[in-house]
């Protein structure tokens, strides 16, 4: 390819012409952008042929790893047979077909049923209709309210934004919209005090309880979260919480929307992470490892509970995207979902890699500026402090968490901080070499850390 004089102008027409997600464009185009050119395994290289190694599978979805040939192939052999149709009115195509089948042949007996998106975001919009649209056609109409948790992240549309926890998101276009609660978080090394973390969960969790009797249970819908809460900072809640929310969503008789979009296809060590916590959604939200992000797709994984409502009296849901069940998007998601399968991802994650992985990141918390480092599969968050017998925050966290990864960065390590966590989320390929490296080079960002910010 002779495109090398374009590239080498790529930043200044970058800053022209290209609006960033969650930047600051006028910093961002001060500072000039990264231009990631190509990709393989688990490392990612730039324009300047910088190779870094990418602990964080993109954004948290490249599952299978970089360069996988089977999926483009398969994505360009069902682009010549059939580029695009749609599954609106009374038709299908193969691959959609057969990707709804091959995803509930892991989601156990209760989750029989996808409905397709293209993203995350636009299946939480989809879950969202579905759930009210539940209880309307069961003759309560008044069950519309929706509780969701502070620091939570469900997308960037407006109903995934507003569901969401994130302050500075809502701050931005009067959200939440009508209809959306938030309780607390399961964060117990932020929030937990003198609390164990079995007691801190139960109390997280009875927040839901406190706020579906504020409400009135003939008011409320659903409740949503993530199995572990992921652009939020990692944050892994005590064992107690879980069967507390499953407890009191039966009680309640509330639907329990399960997050699936960063944990579902192996991050955990099971196919799904409600699957590792032992509980059973009503809906579950889809996308990222569906197809390990070489192309758009996600879905909602909808139980028997809603979907006989939904295929009984309930007629037309009248919700769809044109690319719902798009068939070369879904051509690609069979070929990642037949890897996961072929390669025994979901296994080695939990037999293998993950405990691996878990000892490795462990190991970070005898370092003088880490309060925990903990993990669940291949998903890990290590939380900085710089007092950990007292659990002290830094003053500044979101610059403790920046210095961090920009030290990780300019040492060929790209990992994210979310305020004053370190996330890895790397690809389930990850080798255990590969594993030492993140875990050394993360170390010498903290030695930075350590001797930089005195607190
Ligand atoms: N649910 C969860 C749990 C997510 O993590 C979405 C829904 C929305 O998916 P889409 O495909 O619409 O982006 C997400 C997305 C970050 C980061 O910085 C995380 C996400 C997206 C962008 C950035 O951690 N998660």
């Amino acid at each position: 390819m002779n495109d090398k004089p374009a590239l080498s102008n790529l930043a200044a027409i970058d800053a022209a012409h290209h609006l960033h997600p969650f930047s600051d464009m006028k910093e961002l185009n001060a500072r000039g952008t990264r231009i990631i050119e190509r990709a393989e395994g688990v490392f990612i290289y730039d324009s300047t042929g910088r190779k870094y190694l990418d602990a964080f599978a993109g954004l948290w979805c490249v599952n299978v790893g970089y360069g996988r040939k089977s999926i483009a192939e398969a994505a360009y052999r069902q682009m010549q047979e059939l580029p695009y149709y749609n599954s609106f009115f009374g038709t299908t195509t193969p691959p959609a077909t057969l990707l709804a089948q091959k995803i509930a042949s892991h989601a156990g007996d209760r989750l029989k049923r996808v409905f397709f998106t293209n993203s995350g975001s636009e299946a939480t919009d989809t879950w969202f209709r579905m759930a009210r649209v539940y209880w309307k056609a069961l003759g309560k109409p008044g069950k519309t309210e929706v509780i969701a948790r502070r620091n939570g992240y469900h997308g960037s549309t407006v109903a995934g934004a507003s569901l969401g926890g994130m302050k500075l998101m809502h701050e931005q276009g009067n959200l939440p919209i009508e209809g959306i609660h938030h309780i607390g978080q399961p964060y117990w090394y932020a929030e937990g005090g003198d609390l164990s973390p079995a007691e801190f969960g139960l109390k997280a969790a009875r927040e839901l309880e406190a706020k579906i009797e504020e409400l009135g249970d003939d008011r409320v819908a659903a409740f949503v979260a993530e199995p572990i809460q992921g652009a939020g900072g990692v944050i892994i809640p005590p064992e107690t919480y879980w069967p507390e929310i499953a407890r009191i969503c039966k009680a309640k008789n509330i639907l329990l929307v399960v997050d699936e979009v960063i944990c579902g296809f192996g991050r955990l060590g099971e196919w799904f992470g409600h699957q590792h916590y032992g509980v059973e959604p009503d809906l579950a939200p889809i996308a990222k490892g569906l197809s390990s992000g070489y192309l758009p797709i996600g879905g909602v994984l909808v139980s028997d509970r809603v979907a006989d409502v939904m295929v009984g009296e309930l007629g037309d849901f009248y919700h769809g995207f044109t690319y719902s069940g798009h068939p070369v998007s879904a051509a690609a998601a069979l070929e990642n979902i037949r890897i996961i399968e072929e390669e025994g991802l979901v296994e080695r994650v939990r037999d293998d890699i993950g405990p691996y992985f878990a000892k490795a990141w462990k190991s970070l918390e005898d370092h003088a500026v880490v309060g925990e480092a903990e993990s669940v599969g291949l998903m890990g968050g290590l939380q900085l402090s710089p007092d950990k017998a007292t659990r002290r925050r830094y003053a500044k966290p979101d610059d403790a968490g920046i210095l961090v990864r920009n030290h990780c960065l300019e040492n060929g390590l790209v990992m994210r901080a979310t305020a004053d966590r370190m996330l890895a989320s790397p690809a389930l390929t990850i080798s255990r070499a590969e594993v030492d490296e993140v875990v050394e080079k993360l170390r010498k960002a903290l030695d930075h850390l350590r001797d930089t910010v005195k607190e």
